[in-house]
């Protein structure tokens, strides 16, 4: 369905068409078409009308149909107002044997984060989750993480936030402006988290979804205060969501079919590399210099007793005064 919506709006978008001529050129009939336009107007699509026929005047900010409306990647997008989780609409959706499928929500009202954390997300973020059937085992789902990290800190910065990335899925804002957040002082802010889930056999990965949070148009004041967070609206003012949910996916898109380019992609954006660290490994504290990232996802870290690889925990980067 959406897939002809797309058509029309391409067809309209640079002048009017009259309504037997879009008819034709799309292979469908007249009441099918207005049938189409007047979806497209519910769903906050601008299109006049006149005796020239229909003419696409302007786009909603955000929306599944805006969203898959000019995006250069194969996903199919399931927009919610709003949702528990995007992560377990996506996981349902894997379970029914759906991929590419990008579910997107403006409010969540039980978002996830890691370890049963709770994650906040109020109306005006961009909460979503790909969920993917990737051809590669288990042990490289990191790689996917990682990925995630790297397009959204690209989406980020063409927005005009200098974010980078705290191994292994926050996007932080060391550098944030004045109305940002009063809780800067206290280090790093967090824009972005992300939650990757996944099944799967010992060597194949049944599905992925990889869920993330941007606090995009919200104020920070609507964050929990237990750790610093900023939003793209405190740090560069509303952003349009469904342009930067699409140059989110392109980059993601690239990615994923490439997963070598992950990891070189992920150090030009790294603050965790040359920083000492305090690791919360699921087999205890890992303390030292972090020295690098190693495929899919590794963080290798220069301990006092000797080089530690370390695939999953809570990283901490240390000031001086902290150990
Ligand atoms: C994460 O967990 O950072 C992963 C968050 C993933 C959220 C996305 S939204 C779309 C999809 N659907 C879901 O249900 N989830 C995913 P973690 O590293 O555990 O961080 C959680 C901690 O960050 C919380 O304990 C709070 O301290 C803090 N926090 C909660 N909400 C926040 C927010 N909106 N911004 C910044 N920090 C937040």
């Amino acid at each position: 369905m959406q897939q002809t919506r797309c058509a029309v709006l391409d067809a309209i978008a640079d002048g009017p068409v009259a309504g037997p001529a879009l008819a034709e050129q799309l292979d469908v009939s007249r009441a099918a078409i207005w049938k189409h336009i007047e979806a497209l107007r519910d769903d906050g699509f601008e299109i006049a009308s006149d005796d020239d026929g229909y003419e696409l005047v302007s786009v909603p900010e955000f929306g599944g149909t805006a969203i898959e409306f000019g995006l250069d990647a194969p996903f199919e997008v399931e927009y919610h107002d709003a949702i528990p989780s995007t992560n377990e609409r996506a996981r349902e959706l894997g379970a029914k044997g759906k991929s590419d499928v990008v579910v997107v929500a403006d409010e969540q009202t039980g978002g996830k984060g890691r370890l049963d954390r709770a994650w906040s997300s109020p109306s005006g973020g961009i909460w979503l989750s790909i969920l993917l059937r990737p051809d590669v085992p288990p042990a490289q789902a990191p790689a996917f993480t990682l990925a995630a990290a790297v397009a959204t800190t690209r989406a980020a910065r063409e927005a005009g936030v200098e974010a980078e990335i705290k191994w292994p899925n926050d996007v932080l804002v060391s550098d944030t402006n004045e109305n940002s957040s009063e809780r800067n002082s206290e280090g790093p802010a967090k824009l972005v988290g992300i939650l990757t889930e996944m099944e799967g056999e010992a060597d194949r990965i049944s599905w992925l979804v990889v869920g993330i949070g941007i606090n995009a148009n919200v104020d920070p004041d609507d964050l929990p205060a237990d750790t610093p967070a900023t939003s793209i609206r405190a740090e560069v003012g509303d952003v349009e969501r469904r342009v930067f949910t699409q140059r989110l996916l392109e980059e993601f898109d690239d990615l994923r079919k490439d997963l070598d380019s992950v990891v070189p992609a992920w150090r030009e954006y790294a603050s965790t590399l040359g920083r000492r660290v305090r690791v919360d490994t699921p087999g205890g504290e890992v303390i030292g210099e972090a020295v690098d990232v190693a495929f899919p996802g590794t963080l290798v870290v220069d301990t006092d007793d000797g080089r530690v690889e370390v695939t999953a925990g809570d990283c901490e980067h240390l000031r001086p005064a902290d150990e």
